[in-house]
């Protein structure tokens, strides 16, 4: 069964952030599967699911990855599949080494980067790329952003 985006990631430990990115998905009723793929520890399995990620359906990647965060960049560069980064905060240097591994990619290999842990934004822009053709979750992002807006308060509290 084919679904509308791939979250994939280097390690089970970049999980916790990464799964703020299929919370939005679920609560936005997007199609999704996920998969731990290394560019460095499991260089194939990046190979495959690049190789045959548009023949399968998908229509965004979202991967996430810390340190020497090369998934997001060589993922671009396997698929005409756009390709959402997420660069894992990391111990030794706070995440920036995962931001600056994902975000300055040659021209002709875009990877749309978001913020150090930007897990949720990530599952976000997704929908927003999906929504542009697709009018009933359109007016579900609209929903979802209106919410948001509506929950902030005018006036701050001592609370
Ligand atoms: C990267 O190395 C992964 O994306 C992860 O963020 C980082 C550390 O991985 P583990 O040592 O926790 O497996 O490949």
């Amino acid at each position: 069964m084919a679904v509308d985006v791939g979250i994939i990631m280097g390690s089970q430990s970049d999980w916790p952030t990464m799964r703020e990115a299929a919370a939005i998905l679920d609560e936005l009723g997007i199609s999704y599967e996920t998969k731990i793929v290394s560019a460095h520890r499991t260089p194939d399995r990046l190979w495959s699911y690049g190789k045959t990620a548009a023949e399968r359906g998908l229509k965004v990647i979202i991967a996430g990855a810390g340190g020497a965060a090369h998934l997001p960049g060589m993922m671009a560069s396997k698929t005409r599949i756009p390709v959402v980064g997420v660069p894992i905060q990391t111990r030794a240097l706070s995440g920036v080494d995962s931001l600056y591994s994902i975000v300055q990619m040659p021209k002709g290999f875009p990877v749309a980067t978001m913020a150090i842990g930007g897990g949720a934004n990530a599952g976000l822009m997704a929908a927003q790329m999906l929504a542009v053709s697709d009018a009933a979750l359109a007016g579900r992002v609209d929903a979802w952003r209106e919410a948001l807006s509506a929950s902030i308060a005018e006036e701050p509290t001592d609370e």
